[in-house]
């Protein structure tokens, strides 16, 4: 079989069906065998990053592996951002290239195995024809249970050589890893004795499907709930649940956690935000459980590290408490028996122009339940990511290596996993200018997309980074270059509002899902956008 071949049955077997891609020599082999012999979407995208950033899309919001597919050399260096972004979000991304042939002086040769590790990226160069398929299935192996993006480098050289006999590869099972016996031990002594436990869970407890073990524990124990900004909604039903904890949660949530003597975090790597910069459980101690090097990123080391799967741990937990009879304190009645407010209260302005916040709230409310929220990175996050809601697992955003520009194509590569449900994007002005030539992308794939633009004519962190240095904000100021029209002219439709009558107007006038991206302008004054 020829090596084009194999690689495109290998991914096809292993679950694939989507790859985001821009043509050159590198790659061009193993997308016509991708697109002929193995049927799949393929979705070409204007540039490179884009590709690598709509595969990291749809991976954060399927949990499935997200494959772009680009050519060597300056189509990998193009890269080098959004792999970054997709690294630091442990995102399930694979990167399909090929090194330039074996000639002297070629133009695009470039040092691949250094540009993917640079970015912290895996790297496999496949061999031989006859170690293709186990090399790509190993890689791929390596990718889900690992959750670190992969390069994989098939020499051109290789792809167009005649190729070897192979069997077909075994599709991959599910991986839940059983929590340790020691540190499960030592978690349930702390709990024992603690008098105000409390609970986060995050993304991994989410993957694991742990939202109702996590919810039985805390009924045994008496502990009120929480989750991170990724694990949103999980406990939107319970009385006792916090909201968000830390830095985009409500003050009177963080008030109770920073009480807590005992935290208790499935799947949660426990960050600086998350952790309110140590005021949660800020004299308790911490429980960490995840199946991934629990403390590895944690703002304060964890107490206790229990390495096991999110939802068979708080099972597990549940039976050996339940088992010696244990009952909680009288803590979490006390302090949350009725349901707290989980949202930060704000103000709103009282000038007729928009206020960001208020018009998240509103968009919050108009826009269907049924969503996936996807932002970019700026100074609007601060006042969309408290009240913008999405569904468990439904909210992305790109700031884990805290570029701009990356929001648009994550979201175009969740749409394009998510057809049949309104994807919203929210970027800056700044951050949408400097992507948006892939609204050629989301204009031919007609996908269901509503992309809010936070137009405040500025680069808004550096206006208020300005201000607050007692600078001139006005550097960080951009003239409008006329949003409405630049996407008017990629084929898309654009609605301007600056006011919250005529936001309401706009929302008003959605119906359904839209047929193609829509682009809402919300013109903002940057002397009233909050900076934090
Ligand atoms: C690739 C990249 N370039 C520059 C920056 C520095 N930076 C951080 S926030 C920001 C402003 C972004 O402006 P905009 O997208 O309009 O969002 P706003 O802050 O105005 O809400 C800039 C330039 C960055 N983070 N990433
Ligand atoms: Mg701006």
């Amino acid at each position: 079989m020829r090596v084009p071949s194999r690689v495109a049955q290998v991914l096809r077997t292993s679950g694939v069906n989507t790859v985001f891609g821009l043509m050159g020599d590198g790659n061009l082999p193993h997308l016509i065998a991708l697109i002929e012999e193995q049927a799949m979407c393929f979705v070409p995208t204007t540039g490179e990053s884009g590709a690598v950033s709509m595969a990291d899309g749809m991976a954060r919001a399927t949990g499935q592996i997200g494959v772009a597919s680009v050519t060597h050399g300056p189509g990998m260096a193009n890269t080098v951002t959004a792999l970054t972004e997709a690294v630091r979000a442990r995102s399930r991304v694979l990167v399909l290239t090929g090194d330039t042939p074996n000639v002297p002086h070629h133009l695009q040769s470039f040092d691949l195995q250094a540009l993917a590790h640079l970015t912290g990226a895996d790297y496999v160069r496949i061999r031989s024809a006859e170690s293709t398929g186990s090399q790509l299935a190993g890689a791929l192996t390596r990718l889900r249970y690992e959750s670190r993006p992969v390069v994989v480098d098939i020499p051109l050289d290789l792809a167009v050589s005649a190729g070897a006999p192979e069997a077909p590869p075994q599709p991959l099972g599910p991986f839940a890893s059983v929590p340790d016996d020691d540190g499960l031990d030592a978690a349930l002594g702390i709990i024992a004795s603690a008098r105000k436990p409390a609970i986060i869970a995050g993304q991994g407890a989410l993957i694991s499907g742990a939202g109702s073990a996590i919810e039985e524990l805390s009924e045994l124990i008496r502990a009120p709930l929480a989750t991170t900004l990724l694990a949103r909604g999980m406990f939107t039903d319970s009385v006792h649940n916090l909201g968000i904890s830390g830095t985009v949660g409500s003050r009177e949530s963080l008030d109770v956690l920073a009480e807590s003597d005992c935290l208790i975090a499935f799947g949660a790597s426990l960050n600086r935000f998350t952790m309110a910069d140590g005021a949660v459980a800020a004299q308790g101690s911490i429980i960490q459980i995840d199946h991934r090097q629990p403390g590895r990123d944690a703002f304060r080391p964890p107490n206790v590290a229990v390495t096991g799967d999110a939802r068979k741990s708080a099972v597990e937990m549940r039976t050996l408490l339940a088992d010696a009879d244990f009952t909680g304190s009288s803590w979490r009645s006390q302090r949350c028996g009725r349901r707290n407010a989980t949202k930060p209260a704000f103000t709103p302005a009282t000038t007729t122009g928009l206020d960001l916040r208020q018009a998240a709230v509103t968009l919050n409310e108009q826009l269907p339940a049924h969503r996936t929220v996807v932002t970019d990175t700026g100074r609007f996050i601060y006042s969309v990511w408290p009240y913008l809601d999405a569904p468990p697992g439904q909210f992305i955003h790109t700031l884990n290596f805290a570029s701009i520009g990356l929001g648009l194509s994550t979201g175009i590569g969740a749409s394009a996993a998510n057809r049949d449900r309104l994807t919203i994007v929210v970027a800056g002005d700044g951050g949408f200018l400097m992507s948006v030539n892939e609204l050629a992308t989301a204009v031919r794939e007609k996908l269901p997309m509503l992309i809010v633009v936070a137009n405040d004519s500025a680069y808004g962190m550096e206006y208020f980074n300005l201000a607050r240095a007692g600078l001139d904000p006005a550097h960080a100021l951009m003239s409008d270059p006329g949003i409405a029209q630049i996407v008017a002219g990629y084929g898309a439709r654009a609605v301007s509002v600056s006011t919250h009558d005529e936001l309401d107007e706009c929302l008003r006038g959605l119906h359904g899902l839209p047929d193609g991206p829509v682009v809402l302008d919300l013109q903002l004054d940057p002397a009233t956008v909050p900076g934090e």
